[in-house]
């Protein structure tokens, strides 16, 4: 009798919890956000990449007025490559929307009278035929308007979506819009807009001039830049995003394409949330995120450490040969528990590996670095530059802007080999000015010996316009001596 009056109790327990659950589920699924009512009226604030505008909080769905202009205008690709983009709201990617589920857009396009082309806009966040794009074509010199309910939150692209619409998106016709759940998304210390694109230029990458689109490169797909906010540098150096140890920070990623999808990654950093593609599915701890074209991901992190942390697109010749590299600068106290930074150098000497100590004598040149003429210290040189300098300072010593300083025609390598012979012993961080150009950054202490150290440098003075400066071996040995703590 016992036994039967307990399971009863048990069914009972049960039966009242499923109800409940049930009830729970029907509130969520009557909460349909077509007939959320919205209250007054607002005008969005619009922001150019980095910055994100401000979060929704609790307020209530409204009617939100988005004004958009179209902006056709020459910008600057890289330190001295020129191109003109098609911009929403004259930046790439174009002015960050925030709304959230159930307020009522009432979009403005807006095409300035100095544009020479009709353009559009397809938003992913629109719920009807292509995405508003047939509701907003709009001549040179006119304005368009239409509605949309918002009804789905998550992160979406927006892009021009006018004929030949590859072309308007890889000249930048491309942004996010945000849509945030009601309440809003929790909140976070830092949130920035990073969006990821791949441009086709005439010249190759770094071409000088102002470069126009390609069209066979384009469908191709053989990108020449492939870069965030438009261009190389946009969020390095000055340009770096910021934050402070214990913060955390949330990025807004978005990919415009028009053609390659992108593998965010943060250097030195592991995403604890990601908003899968957008949407609601949150992955916990990961390294890299595809974000396809047309797409997003919405990234977290709480920052532990000070540091540098580099964004990369990990199909990682895009980053330090293409642009698509940022930086994140954290600044406050060291943790040496979670970071210790390097504790101990030494000689790594692995058994039986003896007999490849530097001899110091002999003539077998490749081997030991020692060079009987200028002309073979330049040929050993060439082979140590290719294996050490080359992925930082790049095949022709141009460098890469905003990263590396060339030493192709370099005013600061040419003024001092003794400097030169320091930094290629010892490394050189700090800002330094080379042609006009700042630079601040680390270069890591190379170790070679002090005839490689002549040879790379006789190589590099040799090269692309310097000034064939001869560095013998004793030079470096008396700089190390003097140097060597
Ligand atoms: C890991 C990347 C990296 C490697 C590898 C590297 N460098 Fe550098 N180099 C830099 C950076 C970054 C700077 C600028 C440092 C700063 O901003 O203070 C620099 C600066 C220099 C400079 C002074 C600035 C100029 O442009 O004249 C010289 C000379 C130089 N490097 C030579 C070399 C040589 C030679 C090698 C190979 C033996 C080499 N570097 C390897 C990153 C690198
Ligand atoms: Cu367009």
């Amino acid at each position: 009798m016992k036994i039967k009056i307990y399971t009863s109790t048990l069914l009972l327990t049960f039966f009242v919890i499923g109800c409940t659950e049930s009830s729970k589920k029907s509130e969520l699924v009557n909460k349909d956000p077509s007939s959320i009512v919205v209250k007054g009226e607002s005008v969005a604030n619009l922001t150019a990449p980095p910055l994100v505008p401000d979060p929704v909080g609790t307020r209530e769905a409204t009617k939100l007025i988005v004004n958009m202009e179209i902006l056709e205008e020459e910008g600057e690709m890289t330190d001295g490559v020129k191109y003109v983009y098609w911009t929403f709201g004259g930046s790439v990617p174009g002015s960050f929307i925030r709304t959230r589920v159930g307020d009522e857009v009432e979009f403005h396009l807006k095409n300035h009278p100095d544009n020479k082309l009709p353009h559009n806009i397809d938003l992913h966040a629109v719920t009807g035929p292509g995405g508003g794009a047939t509701s907003s074509f709009v001549a040179p010199g006119h304005e368009k308007v239409f509605n949309f309910k918002v009804l789905n939150e998550g992160l979406y692209v927006y892009h021009c979506a006018t004929a030949p619409v590859g072309m308007h998106i890889a000249n930048g016709m491309y942004g996010l819009i945000l849509v945030e759940p009601e309440g809003g998304l929790p909140p976070v210390d830092k949130e920035y807009y990073v969006m990821q694109g791949d441009f086709y230029t005439k010249g190759e990458y770094g071409e000088p001039g102002t470069q126009p689109f390609d069209m066979n490169k384009a469908v191709n797909e053989d990108a020449d830049y492939v870069v965030f906010n438009g261009k190389v540098g946009s969020l390095t150096g000055d340009n770096a995003i910021t934050a402070e140890v214990g913060e955390t920070v949330r990025l807004y990623v978005g990919n415009g394409g028009p053609n390659l999808v992108s593998s965010f990654h943060v250097i030195g950093e592991i995403f604890d949330n990601v908003y899968i593609e957008g949407g609601n599915s949150i992955n916990k701890n990961v390294q890299t995120t595809l974000v396809p074209a047309g797409g997003s991901a919405i990234v977290e992190f709480k920052v532990d450490v000070p540091g540098t942390f580099i964004l990369v697109d990990h199909s990682i010749f895009r980053a330090f040969n293409k642009g698509a590299l940022g930086m994140l600068k954290v600044e406050g106290p060291d943790n040496k528990t979670i970071y210790s930074g390097t504790v101990q150098e030494g000689i790594y000497l692995p058994e039986g590996t003896s007999n490849q100590e530097m001899p110091t004598q002999g003539n077998e040149s490749a081997e030991t670095g020692k060079a009987n003429s200028i002309e073979e210290s330049i040929e050993l040189g060439r082979q140590i530059y290719i294996r050490t300098c080359f992925a930082c300072h790049q095949s022709e010593g141009q460098g890469i802007p905003n990263a590396f300083p060339p030493l192709a025609k370099s005013d600061f390598l040419n003024a001092n080999p003794n400097r030169a012979i320091g930094t290629v012993l010892n490394g050189l961080t700090g800002e330094i000015e080379v042609n006009g150009v700042k630079y601040n950054s680390i270069m890591t202490k190379q170790n070679l010996t002090d005839e490689e150290v002549a040879n790379v440098l006789n190589y590099v003075y040799s090269q692309w316009g310097n000034n064939k400066t001869e560095v013998k071996p004793n030079s470096v040995k008396s700089i190390r001596e003097a140097t060597d703590h």
